[in-house]
């Protein structure tokens, strides 16, 4: 039977990385994983509630270009966006209070999973308006770019974006201003039941991105390593002040879009054979054949992450969404005292 979006043949030949290099990304995918399997079960327990987009299958996305970027450079995201922010050094358990509504969340209880938000590291969201992270993006690029300061700006959106007006004004002005920010375009094939080619008329995403006059790449999502030495030849441009970047990623979502949603725009044959080029299942394989990891290690490392997942979630049920006087706090109106 032929796919509409067969997933690429798995990556081969020799992996550039050390083994603790390699390994600290498969740990990165197995936290994010696990992070999102309790999330998806606590969610079917109504312990969490509102909505709640999960990353399974992206996690390559995100660990491999994630460990492109330095602790001072700043990363807006989406609101499929646990990944972004758990690799960005927020605490798992201020992530769990967040989606729980708690005040111990890393936006106070008051975003809730799409918004997840810490500026200590420099995660500026967490935004639930599609496209709606491009010009703030452009925004941080700019203030930095115009504070002389080094750092970049790393941009996560899906492919549904690149059909809204705010990617094409943020594109346009982050190259004529040649602002440091590098567009990371998650694209996993569908924005909500609408697949790629029935929205939009070009599907060749790095060259239309490439006709703002900007570098455009595009690689395989599902491959870690591919993610990273793409992330970082595109990066290596953006610090060099050769203006904004593209990068694609071409991956896939595993789960429904979010939990409302009866998944009838996408074969159960197409979902499986993706499955089976699952990035943490890939790079498994590939570090076993090249004996960069045995069976125990990766047993340890996914106890350990389940081990963070366990007491993220214990802290989370000991606490408390804010007071209405906590929350009120930060509301002023006309007439409030200065
Ligand atoms: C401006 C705007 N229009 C519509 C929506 C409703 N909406 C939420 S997610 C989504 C699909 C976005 O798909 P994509 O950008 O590919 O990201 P993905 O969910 O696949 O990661 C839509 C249309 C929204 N949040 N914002
Ligand atoms: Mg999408």
């Amino acid at each position: 039977m032929s796919l509409d979006h067969p997933p690429p043949p798995p990556p081969s030949g020799p992996m550039p990385w050390d083994k603790p290099f390699a390994l600290q990304r498969l740990a990165d995918m197995l936290r994010i994983r696990r992070l999102e399997e309790k999330a998806a079960e606590l969610y079917g327990a109504g312990r969490i509630r509102g909505f709640l987009h999960l990353y399974i299958g992206e996690e390559a996305v995100a660990a491999g270009a994630l460990a492109a970027l330095t602790a001072d450079d700043a990363v807006v995201a989406t609101y499929r966006e646990h990944a972004h922010a758990l690799l960005r050094g927020v605490p798992m358990a201020a992530i769990m209070a967040e989606m729980y509504g708690h005040r111990e969340g890393c936006a106070r209880g008051r975003g809730g999973s799409m918004h997840l938000f810490d500026a200590n590291a420099r995660l500026y969201g967490g935004n639930a308006i599609v496209g709606g992270g491009l010009p703030l993006a452009v925004g941080l690029a700019l203030a930095a770019q115009m504070q002389h300061e080094p750092r970049i700006v790393a941009c996560f959106f899906g492919e549904g974006a690149m059909a809204e007006g705010a990617f094409h004004e943020a594109l346009n002005l982050a190259a004529l201003w040649r602002v440091p920010v590098l567009f990371c375009c998650e694209n996993n094939l569908y924005a909500m039941g609408t697949a790629l080619e029935r929205a939009q008329a070009r599907t060749d995403l790095a060259s239309r991105a490439a006709s703002y006059g900007l570098s455009a790449f595009s690689c395989d999502g599902m491959d870690v390593v591919d993610v990273h030495e793409t992330t970082r030849t595109a990066v290596a441009r953006v610090r060099a002040s050769e203006g904004p970047a593209f990068v694609e990623y071409r991956c896939y979502r595993f789960r429904a879009h979010s939990m409302f949603d009866a998944e009838l725009y996408r074969d159960r044959a197409e979902v499986d054979a993706w499955r089976s080029r699952g990035p943490i299942h890939t790079f498994t394989t590939r570090l076993k054949a090249e004996s960069k990891l045995g069976e125990a290690e990766f047993l340890e490392l996914d106890a350990a992450a389940q081990a963070e997942v366990d007491a993220a979630v214990a802290a989370a049920e000991t606490g408390q969404p804010e007071t209405f006087a906590e929350t009120l706090a930060d509301v002023t109106t006309a007439g409030a005292a200065q």
